[in-house]
């Protein structure tokens, strides 16, 4: 994961639309409104980038599940930036979501975020940023999930650059904090006997519930979804605040809880939805920053990420959900490389 993050990032002197390709600022002059299109794993980096997006950039996103995009009347916006995602650039379903919105619907700019610099995707595309994610030897997608998310965040500042709302200061800023990510990384990778530990009680379990709140809400849906795909332990996802609208019925002893709990403005909202949880007997595991004040006891277990990482702090706070996902598959004795019925990229 840090080489993946520093790979992809290599070389970044300063914000600028040519990251992204030549004839890149002219549209992103135009743009009024992002609509992004992806399946699985880079569908959650397309829900984390609309928070980044609209509060760095004021412009507001779109965010649609690709296979279900071009079955719906949509109302066509020629202003409007079509960002597909994908590790491979092949699914089949982004690539039919982003032609209808192209030769359907007119919306002729575009711009895939994508791993893969000779993909279908990257062809049929206007602008690209490649992730630099590497090889992943795993059909589930870790290191794209995280690159993608890294070069989401340099399309926000971009834009926002763009747009005249990015002060040099607040750029300088970004810039450092997004070059240090390898090393944070690397200081979270270190929490893995943590994770072990705690996988270890997983494994026996036959479901669990992920909670987060506001950008962390889309690390909980990706925590889920790694868990379901390599350790087939069914695994479900809620805002947290939604847990009073229906899921609280399935919290009991049995229930393992993993709350993402950076020490964001969401915190005392998260911690009372933990109350909740509590208060009908539920198990928490909770990731939490070092600077947080939650404290554990024998119903509520606590992992702490060494720094608090701001509004980045989802690339760090997805890092263990993949180590507990991969922990607890290999303590039930599943292919964690080879997971049944899913593969690399799903082409029909
Ligand atoms: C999308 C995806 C992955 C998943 C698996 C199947 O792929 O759903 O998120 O891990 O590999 O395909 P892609 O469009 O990002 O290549």
């Amino acid at each position: 994961q840090p080489r993946a993050i520093g790979d992809t990032l290599e070389g970044l002197a300063s914000i600028s639309p040519t990251l992204f390709g030549a004839d890149a600022r002219p549209i992103f002059e135009q743009t009024k409104r992002l609509l992004f299109l992806a399946c699985g794993t880079s569908y959650y980096a397309g829900l984390a980038a609309k928070y980044w997006i609209e509060a760095i950039a004021g412009i507001p996103c779109d965010v649609e599940i690709a296979s279900e995009y071009r079955y719906r009347v949509s109302v066509p916006d020629p202003d409007t930036l079509v960002v597909p995602i994908s590790q491979s650039g092949e699914t089949a379903d982004t690539l039919a979501a982003l032609r209808h919105a192209r030769d359907e619907l007119g919306m002729k700019n575009s711009l895939a975020i994508c791993n893969v610099a000779t993909s279908i995707m990257v062809n049929e595309t206007r602008l690209h940023y490649i992730t630099r994610a590497g090889v992943e030897i795993g059909v589930a997608s870790t290191k794209a999930f995280t690159t993608q998310l890294a070069a989401l965040y340099l399309l926000a500042l971009t834009l926002a650059k763009t747009k005249g709302r990015l002060s040099s200061e607040a750029e300088d800023e970004a810039l450092r904090r997004l070059r240090h990510i390898p090393a944070a990384l690397q200081a979270v990778l270190a929490l893995e006997p943590q994770v072990i530990a705690w996988a270890e009680r997983f494994a026996t379990k036959q479901h669990a519930l992920f909670l987060g709140r506001g950008i962390h809400y889309p690390i909980a849906l990706e925590g889920a979804l790694k868990l379901k795909e390599i350790s087939y332990i069914h695994a479900e996802a809620y805002p947290a605040g939604e847990l009073k609208h229906g899921p609280l019925a399935l919290v009991d002893r049995e229930m393992p809880v993993v709350t993402v709990a950076p020490n964001d403005k969401l915190l005392e909202k998260l911690k009372s939805n933990m109350q909740e949880v509590r208060a009908r007997g539920g198990e928490l595991y909770v990731f939490a920053d070092g600077d947080s004040s939650i404290e554990a006891d024998e119903r509520m277990h606590v992992i702490r990420l060494p720094e608090n990482y701001g509004d980045l702090s989802p690339i760090l706070h997805v890092v263990p959900l993949q180590l507990l996902a991969y922990h607890a598959a290999l303590v039930r004795g599943t292919d964690v490389d080879k997971p049944r019925n899913l593969a690399k990229s799903v082409t029909v």
